[in-house]
This record gives structure tokens, sequence and C-alpha cells, in this order.
């Protein structure tokens, strides 16, 4: 007897674990896969911030995929992937987007974006909804949510103090490989050098380049300290991130899908923001006790050689008329 109640019981049980996980299969299967490609490490605070706020808060109907360190898309190709529909997201950068739409290299002048808060308050405003607009409607692609990234200062492998522009005259200086991240390195005084971000610490240590230019929380997480002697405060690009997501995937979402990606989207970015302020905040100490000397050159010197390079430079034709002020007067 009570072996037939066992095995009764037992039975149940079996029946009711296979319902269970049929039903956990029928709603696996029922959720979308949100794929992300990135270049960026899993330890980035990028990539953690996604990887938790965004992850957990559209979990109910999507699962987040991330693939990190250009294993899916090489950097740079996101968002045509996204536009083609092979990808459903990636953190774009105002670099990339101008490749494909001219209007948008505006974002990518040195010394133009003041602090993280200026850059949060121009593009959660009307000149935001313009620019995201343009994208989507030349793209297919929908910026979500803009997130700081840190400020770009020098890095560099070599000895000498850079102080103005002139100091940077035939240093290998590694900037990222599109024509507005050149520039940039130009109106440095510096003789850039495109080279892939997963190929950077490589190039670093061989002597490949002289040096690059990243945030410090980037220096961190990528280790470029082991392989570099300075760091030049310089803070030419107060860089930021967008996360792009793909319209048709949106279009193809419920209202209150999309309600709840836009919230997750803008949680974790100000999620990221926050930990990347902080972060920099103790950074000097930091790279000072792996030995590196930190220290700010005569910024002012560096600002006015890059504001009239680019206002003298062919990018400067395609921006939008009254932008810059319209930018400029964002308090
Ligand atoms: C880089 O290649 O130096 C860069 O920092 C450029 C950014 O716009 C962004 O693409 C970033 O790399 C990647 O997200 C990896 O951190």
């Amino acid at each position: 007897m009570p072996n037939k109640f066992t095995r009764r019981i037992m039975l149940s049980v079996i029946a009711a674990t296979a319902l269970a996980g049929s039903a956990t299969l029928a709603l696996s299967q029922d959720k979308i896969t949100l794929r992300m490609s990135t270049p960026a490490t899993e330890t980035d605070f990028r990539s953690k911030g996604l990887a938790s706020v965004f992850a957990e808060g559209v979990s109910g109907f999507a699962t987040y995929e991330p693939h990190y360190n250009d294993t899916l898309f090489k950097q740079g190709t996101e968002l045509v992937a996204i536009a083609r529909g092979n990808l459903d997201m990636s953190i774009t950068s105002a670099q990339e987007l101008a490749k494909l739409i001219p209007e948008w290299s505006i974002f990518t002048a040195g010394y133009l974006m003041r602090d993280p808060e200026h850059q949060r308050k121009v593009f959660e405003g009307d000149i935001g909804a313009e620019m995201y607009k343009l994208v989507e409607d030349k793209l297919g692609v929908k910026l979500l949510s803009v997130m700081y990234f840190g400020t770009r200062q020098l890095n560099l492998r070599t000895d000498k103090m850079i102080k103005t522009p002139a100091d940077l005259a035939g240093v290998n200086l590694r900037m990222p490989g599109t024509d507005a991240w050149q520039f940039l390195g130009r109106a440095l005084g510096a003789n850039p050098t495109p080279m892939a971000f997963t190929e950077v610490y490589t190039g670093l240590q061989t002597g490949a380049i002289d040096g690059q230019d990243n945030p410090m929380p980037t220096d961190k997480d990528k280790k470029f300290y082991e392989v570099t002697k300075q760091i030049v405060l310089t803070g030419h690009l107060v860089d930021m991130n967008f996360l792009a997501f793909s319209k048709k995937v949106w279009d193809g979402m419920t209202a209150d899908q999309q309600a709840t990606v836009m919230k997750s989207a803008k949680d974790a970015s100000a999620s990221i923001t926050a930990s990347i302020v902080a972060n920099e905040a103790e950074l000097v100490a930091f790279f000072e006790g792996e030995g590196l000397k930190v220290y700010t050159p005569d910024v002012a010197s560096f600002r006015e050689r890059a504001q009239k390079m680019y206002l003298e430079s062919d990018f400067s034709k395609d921006w939008p008329k009254g932008l810059l002020d319209r930018i400029n007067a964002v308090k």
C-alpha cells in the first residue's frame, strides 16, 4: 500500500515537472531575444549597467543577450547591422552616427559638451528629440537614451611632458577608425593612427602607437596603465554613448513593452552615468599609485586650436543651422 501511494505521488510529480517544463519552454519561446553587440568588455560600466538594470527591466518579455569584445559585429559596423535587421541593439556613438548622418558630426567636436549634465540636458530636450528623429527616419534605428561614457584624456607610453598641441607633433596617437575621430586627433596636434579598440593594449605594449585617448574608467578596465607612463588631462571630449535599438523590433512590441524598454534604457543609462562619474573621481589617485604621471596641460591652448579647426572644417558645413548656438545655450 505505501509503495503504491509513493508510486502515485512520484508519477504526479513527474507529470507536474513535465508540465512545468513545457510551460517554461513555451514562455521562453514567446520572449523576444535582444542581441546586443559591443567592442567593450563584460566588466565595462556600460556592459554591467545594461546586464543588470536593462536586462532585469525587460525580463518579463525579453531576454537580453549581450556579445562583448567585438565577437558578434566589428566596432563601427553595428548600426548598419541593426538597420539591416541582423542585430537588435548596440551602444553607439556620435562618431558612428556621423558616418551615416553627417549632421551628427557636430557632437564629435572637441570641447563642445561642458560636462555630463550639459550632455544629458541637450539630449533629453528638444535638440535630442530632433536629432534622434533624424536617425530613426534615415536609418530605422531608435536611440533610446544617452549615457555619459567619461571624459577623454590622453594616455601615452612616452615620457615627454605635454603642455600644448605643439608638444604632440609627430606623436602617433591611436584614434578609432572613422574620419571624425581621426580629425579629433589632428585637432589635438597629434599624428592620428586608426586602430580597432580591441588591439590598443598590444599596440601600446609593442610601441606600434605612442598613445591613445579614452576616458580614465576605460584606461583602467582595459589595463592600459600597465603599458603607458602618463595621462594628460586634456579633457578634449566629454564623451557619450547612446543605446541604439532596432525600429523593426520596437514596432513589433506592444505599447506596454515599448514603455518598459524605454524606462529600462533610461534607468540603465542613469545608473551607468552615475557609476562612471564616481569612478572618474577616484582614478587619478589609482593611476598615480600605479606609477603614472597624471597632470593638467595648458587646456586653453588645446581648446582654442580644436574649436578653430572644427569651425573651419568641412564637418561644420553639415551642422544644422543654429544648432551650435542652441547647444551652447543649454544651461
Ligand atoms: C574607442 O575605440 O576608443 C572607443 O572608446 C570609442 C567609443 O565611441 C566606443 O566605441 C568605445 O570605444 C567602445 O564602446 C569600447 O569601449
